[in-house]
């Protein structure tokens, strides 16, 4: 008997709905559902053209690739010195040489470089990079943007503006409107992780602050984020955080956080972004190359959750250590919102593993991936590698799922991808009042 010509009154209680995809339809549409829902990439450090020199793209950018570098230090007898002493291009043609040539490109970051370079019929198994070179350099930036994004099935980047970067602030100083691809986001790792080199710089815009962050200083750094809200228009407010980040506690950092940070994030309805657990510069050498991870104690974070039940919280932590945990805490409080698989953990196997993890325990309430894109043509590798991975977690829940006994349909696998890549951010963007959005 063919199940779906009965009407749906007449049928039996544990029939799967008319509709229901049978067992093999349903890896063919959840694929067609992630290749056709635009993404929100809702952490990047990308820029539009109209930040110049700021937005990196391009084949020597994407050999030179800080996850690259740590690769390249890894295998090469070039001292760190020397290296940084060569032009952008003789270290791309090394990097190249080094980890394209002479070696096998199978990690994660030279595997990336393979999918791009495929993505443009550009010649993957040659020693020279003249032809990837000639083909960018041919490309004209206000094209080239749109079309990447498009190729990486990516509507919005979320960038990560720093307003006390000179040459960024330059730029939003001078009245800069971000096309709407590019939503804005107001990181505060200066002001919340090294005040005392920073403070003075707030102090010569006029804000009276001191080195102690007495007095005024709270109040004046609500002023310094109001009037940078008026001016970039962020999304969400974001800071990264060390692996011994401890909440609360008698730092100037805790105490910028509680009385200036999170007031104006409640003040502007705005997510607090939390990345925990990087230690930076354990090895200087390597410049941007040299950070790391450590397991944090997130208990500061359950205080933060309890201390602020009007706050928004986005939270990624880097420890694969930390991962559990995020996910309990995730289940007890409601104002915060699990995102991605940050930095050392945007690995296939690893992004696999946390991922599995989040839908046992969260269903579809945490966002799984952002692409942390320090270069423009990144995106399509990143979330091609994204699409592939929920690909086969999605099918093999939904058909787990069906042996279950419920039948899985189009429209549930459309409304749980929409819901992890958009709604869930767009949600935890603005709970109500108009502010900025997102395409
Ligand atoms: O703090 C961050 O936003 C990190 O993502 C970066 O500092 C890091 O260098 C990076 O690019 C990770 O992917
Ligand atoms: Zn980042």
């Amino acid at each position: 008997m063919d199940i779906r010509s009965v009407s749906q009154s007449k049928r039996p209680q544990n029939l799967p709905s008319a509709d229901a995809l049978i067992l093999s339809q349903i890896e063919p549409v959840v694929k067609e559902v992630l290749a056709s829902t635009p993404f929100i990439d809702v952490h990047t450090h990308l820029f539009p053209p109209a930040f110049g020199k700021l937005g990196l793209w391009g084949i020597d950018e994407l050999l030179t690739y800080h996850y690259l570098e740590a690769e390249f230090f890894r295998s090469s007898d070039m001292p760190p010195e020397l290296y940084w002493n060569l032009s952008k291009r003789q270290q791309a043609d090394a990097i190249w040489q080094l980890l394209f040539v002479e070696n096998t490109p199978i990690s994660e970051a030279t595997r990336g470089i393979i999918a791009v370079l495929k993505a443009f019929d550009l010649p993957t198994e040659t020693t020279t990079l003249e032809e990837a070179r000639s083909f960018f350099q041919a490309q004209r930036i206000e094209s080239h943007v749109p079309t990447v994004l498009e190729m990486a099935g990516i509507s919005t980047v979320v960038m990560t503006n720093d307003p006390l970067d000179p040459d960024e602030q330059l730029i939003w100083m001078n009245g800069v409107k971000p096309p709407p691809q590019f939503a804005s986001a107001l990181r505060l790792d200066r002001i919340l992780r090294d005040w005392g080199s920073n403070w003075q710089q707030l102090a010569k815009q006029g804000y009276a602050v001191d080195a102690r962050a007495s007095g005024k200083t709270a109040d004046e750094i609500r002023r310094f984020l109001s009037d940078w809200y008026e001016r970039m228009r962020p999304v969400y407010m974001a800071v990264s955080l060390s692996d011994s980040f401890q909440f609360p506690e008698d730092t100037i950092q805790s105490k910028l956080l509680a009385e200036a940070v999170i007031p104006s994030c409640r003040e502007f309805d705005l997510s607090l972004s939390l990345m925990i657990g990087v230690r930076r510069q354990v090895n200087p050498r390597l410049r941007l190359a040299g950070d790391a991870v450590g397991r944090a104690d997130l208990r500061a974070l359950e205080n933060l959750c309890r201390a602020f039940p009007d706050n928004r919280f986005l939270v990624s932590v880097l420890s694969r250590e930390n991962q559990h945990e995020l996910c309990v805490y995730a289940r007890k409080f409601s104002n915060m919102m699990p995102f991605g698989c940050w930095w050392f953990l945007n690995n296939p196997s690893i992004v696999e593993e946390i991922t599995r993890e989040r839908i046992e325990m969260l269903g579809a309430s945490f966002i799984p991936q952002h692409s942390d894109a320090r270069v423009l043509e990144q995106v399509i590798y990143k979330w091609q590698n994204t699409r592939t991975i929920l690909a086969r977690i999605l099918t093999n829940t939904y058909q787990l799922l069906a042996n279950d006994g419920r039948g899985i349909r189009r429209q549930d696998i459309q409304r749980d991808v929409t819901r992890f890549f958009r709604s869930n951010f767009e949600r935890w963007m603005h709970s109500g009042s108009a502010g900025s959005s997102v395409v």
